[in-house]
């Protein structure tokens, strides 16, 4: 079946389900879920009941889709994203966002744990991603152009909206919430890095760096969907801290900024 039949057979079996179609997409990252839990009026369908949706593995993702309102916005949430070290390919990992931009969304929150490399951060820190460098080595739009979706060759230049970020900025002053921002640097991980790839990444130009985020952002900027991008900083990188890195820690500390991670995000999502 050509990709764009399977994108609008998910489209129709989602529109079955629902009212009103959504504006604003949210994909919520590792322990960064709990935002979806905020929507009001909301119907949930998880991954495996959706035509041609792939199906979450990682611990801490659950793998179902919110749609409800959330600050007066009518919005889609992703409770668990795929990810390549799962093993899904890069269609699948950018598949929902497709289906997004199919139901009419028009701008989307990605989020995501990252480990921080600026020494300035410290674990708890939320990013305000204003760039990234893809380095993957691969690309989600390899393959022959989707022309319904986009062009051969997007632009890059502003992947994250500029007006965006402000708009954040101005939220967190507000909402006294610390933010900083930096530039995100998506691997493919499942292993961390080590002190030297961190020292590279550093010298490269990273603030941090993650598994996710960068496929998403691409296939977003190929069909035009405006980004905003946050990281929150669940650890500092190899080499950056002494200690050693483990999945536990970077869910102990997302639970530890939850609080204002969804105040910043509710707020923000108010003002868009
Ligand atoms: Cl240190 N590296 C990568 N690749 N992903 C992370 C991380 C580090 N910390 C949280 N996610």
């Amino acid at each position: 079946m050509k990709f764009n039949e399977k994108v609008q057979q998910t489209r129709e079996y989602l529109l079955s389900r629902i009212n009103q179609c959504p504006s604003i997409g949210l994909v919520l990252g590792s322990g960064l879920g709990i935002l979806a839990d905020e929507i009001e009026n909301s119907i949930t369908i998880s991954y495996d009941e959706i035509p041609h949706f792939p199906v979450s593995t990682v611990t801490g993702h659950k793998g179902r889709i919110v749609i409800g309102d959330l600050k007066g916005k009518h919005v889609i949430a992703m409770q668990g994203r795929f990810h390549y070290y799962e093993g899904h390919s890069l269609e699948a990992v950018t598949y929902p966002i497709r289906v997004m931009k199919a139901l009419g969304v028009k701008q989307i929150i990605v989020t995501n744990a990252a480990g921080g490399i600026n020494p300035a951060f410290k674990p708890g820190d939320l990013m305000i991603i204003q760039d990234h460098i893809n380095l993957t080595s691969q690309n989600p739009l390899i393959g022959p152009n989707e022309e319904e979706f986009g062009e051969r060759f997007p632009d890059m230049s502003e992947a994250y909206s500029k007006k965006l970020s402000a708009l954040t900025k101005e939220v967190a002053v507000k909402e006294k919430i610390k933010v900083v921002e930096g530039v995100y640097t998506g691997v493919l991980g499942p292993s961390y890095e080590t002190p030297a790839e961190i020292k590279f990444l550093g010298i490269i130009g990273a603030s941090a760096v993650g598994m996710s985020t960068v496929p998403e952002v691409i296939v977003a900027r190929h069909c035009g969907l405006e980004v905003l991008g946050i990281s929150c900083i669940s650890n500092m990188a190899a080499g950056i801290s002494e200690q050693s890195l483990t999945h536990d820690e970077v869910m102990e500390t997302t639970e530890k900024i939850k609080a204002q991670f969804l105040q910043l995000v509710k707020e923000v999502i108010a003002e868009m």
